[in-house]
């Protein structure tokens, strides 16, 4: 950052203070990673500059060979790695890229059938307050009240039931496999389009950790950030025969001129997962995950669906003894702050208490794995977040576990 110390050291000074916040604490917000630098360089590269409304070969502006190479090596490398038919590299992020979807095939008040923003879902898959939930007719499934897991038979009966346009599955804070070919197979019984937004588990899928949505799926979205280890951003796949719509949804219909720098860092970051090395990260994210939750089990933190499958883990506070209230998702995540635990307060499903008061506490190992932690640290760390938990308003025990969170950060820098 050698020009901007010089022009606007204010700015350096919140950078470089934000790098040693991520440095010194472990930040386990499940949608979160930490990027390469090769992306971060692609990111932060001169194509921000150009201009290129349009698609390859297909643009309303002069000067833009050099960008369509870079965009057609984007959509190339995201194709070969998800295996998919069409992909749109465009969208500036995941909610966009999900309207972009039904913006392009769902007719306004039409019915659209997903699992709410309390249960897992995402703002978009038809939060009242979310511009989703004010245009289409969203009805939802649910997971189970007593395994907190999917059920897919309850699926299938309110799809029958509810005859919705369009099913979507994937979630925001669900910590358990998704049957994908099942959702798509429920969608073609009812006549309705299937979709997917893999937004966190998009890195698990490609690095063949978990089942993928695609070649069958209609329409899959993905944010790049999370545990794909890629920018801000997101992509959609589909099957050709909607490429036309999908593609006129995002330009001209959603979206002006595509942010090149990032689909720069996209590329980068499709060549990166697709290396062994991914695969061996993206497993390495679930076992950490799950050696997480059976050390926090084992200290009688209680876990929604009691484990996980993936990278997340979801703390169920009301039925955590220690706890024992609704509401405490704040609290806890503030006292898990002030040890250096970054985390964020959650709804759980059928959560008596509000979305801003929520009853539990999201967390996820994308970004440990990433600093080359392993199960022996989940170990350590999950006593930890335990002891927080069991005893969050305790200065003396938090001050203690705060010097060894700051040990464990110093074990595991930063690349
Ligand atoms: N806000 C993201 C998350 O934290 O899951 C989803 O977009």
């Amino acid at each position: 950052m050698q020009n901007i110390g010089k022009t606007d050291p204010e700015v350096v000074a919140i950078i470089t203070s934000e790098l040693n916040r991520e440095n010194n604490n472990l930040d386990m917000i499940a949608s979160e990673n930490y990027v390469s630098k090769s992306v971060l360089e692609a990111s932060g590269s001169i194509l921000t500059n150009k201009y290129a409304e349009g698609y390859p070969k297909k643009r309303y502006y002069q000067g833009v060979g050099l960008i369509d190479k870079i965009e057609l090596l984007a959509i190339k490398r995201a194709k070969a790695l998800f295996n998919a038919e069409h992909v749109n590299v465009q969208p500036n992020s995941g909610s966009p890229a999900n309207i972009a979807v039904y913006n392009a095939f769902i007719g306004a008040n039409d019915r659209i059938l997903g699992m709410s923003l309390n249960q897992g879902g995402h703002l978009t898959h038809g939060s009242p307050v979310n511009l989703s939930g004010k245009l289409y007719d969203f009805v939802e499934y649910c997971v189970d009240k007593d395994t907190e897991v999917l059920n897919m038979d309850e699926v299938r009966r309110i799809a029958q039931k509810t005859k919705p346009k369009l099913i979507i599955s994937g979630y925001t804070a669900y910590p358990r496999i998704i049957n994908f070919k099942e959702f798509h197979e429920i969608a073609k019984e009812v006549g309705a389009y299937s979709m997917a937004d893999i937004s966190h588990i998009a890195g698990l899928i490609v690095g063949g950790a978990h089942p993928s949505p695609l070649p069958f799926t209609d329409f899959v979205t993905t944010t790049t950030h999370k545990t794909l280890r890629g920018p801000r951003g997101a992509i959609i796949m589909c099957k050709e025969k909607f490429a036309s719509a999908i593609d006129k949804s995002v330009f001209p219909g959603l979206q002006g001129g595509p942010h090149e720098h990032i689909i720069a860092a996209k590329a980068v970051a499709f060549k990166e997962a697709m290396q062994q090395e991914f695969k061996d990260y993206a497993h390495q994210i679930i076992a950490n995950a799950k050696t997480l939750a059976e050390t926090l089990m084992e200290r009688g933190i209680k876990l929604v669906s009691n484990g996980t499958d993936n990278h997340l883990i979801l703390i169920d506070l009301i039925k955590t003894q220690s706890v024992g209230r609704t509401g405490m998702g704040k609290q806890i995540a503030t006292s898990l702050e002030e040890v250096g635990i970054v985390t964020n307060a959650n709804t759980i499903p059928f959560d008596p208490s509000t979305p801003f008061k929520p009853s539990g506490i999201r967390l996820g190992t994308p970004i440990l794995t990433t600093r080359g932690m392993k199960e022996s640290e989940m170990k350590e760390i999950g006593v930890l977040i335990a002891k927080t938990i069991n005893n969050p308003f305790d200065k003396i025990i938090k001050e203690k576990i705060k010097v060894r969170i700051a040990e464990l950060c110093k074990q595991f820098p930063i690349n």
